[in-house]
């Protein structure tokens, strides 16, 4: 008997998949097809799949052509199901020629001529209406969100928008956009607003496009007043518009799985968090100089305050700040201290002093710990009170992983996903307290 194997998404089935499998069953005697997880899509970099795997695994059963039917959740695990199963043929379409001919040592490896002119990513583009986004700020990470956003089926970059023209007009010579001068027409041709802008004008240009009917994902820190905050995602509420703050560390699989672990009662409760993340900046940077806006805290103050405000709580019983200032009155270095009635916390950052970058989650188990830079988790270990014992956990980081918030947050527009549970607003109000708390102390 001849035992064949394939692999494939089957999201939105249709007729390429169908006569992939149809092919498929007819190299042999027995078929056996594996359909992917959320998860691990996901992982690789497969975004914006639209049918649960309940009923991707369904429409596959439904052409009669599998004999058996598995679930795909990681890369690596072809070849031990060729073992496993005792495959004499892997096959899979024509799009992925040489991708698997590593299987050549264990099996026949079959590649069939790809259906042409359907594709699961031109159904789920004509299904939805496409997002156009509009950016506001060219810096450096206007830049790398581009192609991030390339990678979200369901979404495009439609232009940019400056106060400076000259600026927004070569961003978008270089990204092949369209640059506005005008903040009307800019909002009127897009549906989604990225602000990408400095810190300070977070607020006005948040309200500007919520206000203009558009949804918003603005870079952290959102703003840094909690009374805006407040405004701003009640705004939004209230008018069915979705505000996300792009945290990117919240969003990513890696920093997903952490916070499972760390909540699941692994290493019991937890009663302390330390976060720490440092870079050290050239002193003529914006970071540096600008002394109403720069600092440590309030430029990596979002990604330490995180973990502690996801793994503790929002209702902290107090908080300090203790600050290393530079002779401009910036602050180089920043300790944070919390105290829960749970337990402690401490986030610590800098600009101007370099340290180890590792976030400590410590339970009443055992600990959890990631390295730098955790803020953009693929790899953590636990650790028991018997030393010997070690749990380790490994999830990938695509490219700048600006997809994942984008991904999300597009979920959220076409209602495929119903809870932003990943940063929630209650978290980025919190956040905008602790900024303001800051500020207060620290920019006198
Ligand atoms: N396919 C095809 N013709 C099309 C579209 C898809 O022959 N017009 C084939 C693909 O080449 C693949 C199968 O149908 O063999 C499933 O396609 P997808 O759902 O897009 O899954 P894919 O991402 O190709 O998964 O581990 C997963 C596998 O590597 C392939």
């Amino acid at each position: 008997m001849t035992k064949v194997i394939t692999y494939g998404t089957f999201d939105l089935f249709h007729e390429g998949h169908y006569r992939l499998l149809q092919r498929a069953k007819a190299l042999g005697d027995y078929l056996i097809v594996g359909v992917t997880t959320e998860s691990y899509d996901k992982t690789r970099g497969k975004l914006g799949v639209i049918d649960p795997i309940l009923t991707r695994i369904e429409n596959v059963k439904k052409t009669g052509f599998a004999d058996e039917v598995i679930i795909e959740e990681v890369s690596g695990q072809k070849f031990s199901d060729i073992k496993k199963y005792d495959i004499d043929i892997f096959t899979v379409g024509s799009d992925w020629t040489g991708t698997f001919d590593y299987l050549r040592d264990y099996c026949q490896v079959v590649y069939l001529e790809r259906t042409k002119n359907i594709s699961s990513t031109m159904l789920r583009e004509q299904r939805q209406h496409i997002q156009r986004i509009g950016i506001i700020g060219t810096g450096r990470i206007a830049n790398r969100f581009i192609p991030e956003a390339k990678l979200v089926s369901g979404v495009s970059t439609q232009g940019v928008y400056n106060p400076n023209f000259e600026s927004a007009r070569q961003f978008a010579e270089k990204w092949e956009i369209e640059p506005y001068e005008n903040m009307e027409r800019f909002f009127g041709a897009v549906d989604i607003v990225y602000i990408a802008s400095p810190h300070q004008t977070h607020y006005a240009y948040i309200k500007s496009a919520l206000e203009h009917g558009k949804h918003v994902l603005c870079e952290k820190p959102l703003v840094l007043r909690k009374e805006q905050a407040e405004e701003v995602f009640g705004y939004a509420k209230e008018h069915g518009l979705i505000l996300f703050e792009g945290i990117k560390t919240s969003y990513c699989p890696g920093f997903q799985k952490l916070l499972g672990i760390a909540c699941s009662g692994m290493i019991g409760s937890v009663r302390n968090v330390e976060a720490c993340f440092t870079k050290l900046e050239d002193s003529g940077s914006r970071e540096l100089t600008d002394t109403m806006y720069g600092g440590s805290f309030i430029e990596l103050g979002s990604y330490i305050m995180l973990p502690i405000l996801k793994m503790m709580g929002v209702n902290y019983e107090s908080i300090s700040f203790d600050s290393f200032n530079g002779e401009n009155g910036l602050d180089l270095f920043t300790r944070v201290t919390l105290r829960y009635r749970t337990g402690l916390a401490t986030a610590t950052c800098g600009l101007g002093v370099k340290s180890e970058g590792r976030l400590l989650i410590s339970g009443t188990n055992g600990y959890i710990v990631a390295d730098a830079p955790w803020w953009k988790t693929t790899y953590f270990e636990v650790h028991y009170e018997d030393a010997a014992k070690v749990d380790k956990y490994s999830e990938t980081f695509l490219g700048d992983g600006l997809r994942y918030e984008i991904s999300d947050m597009l979920a959220l527009i076409n209602r495929t996903a119903t809870n932003d549970f990943k940063l929630t607003r209650g978290e980025s109000i919190a956040l905008a307290e602790i900024m303001e708390k800051f500020m207060k102390e620290n920019r006198k």
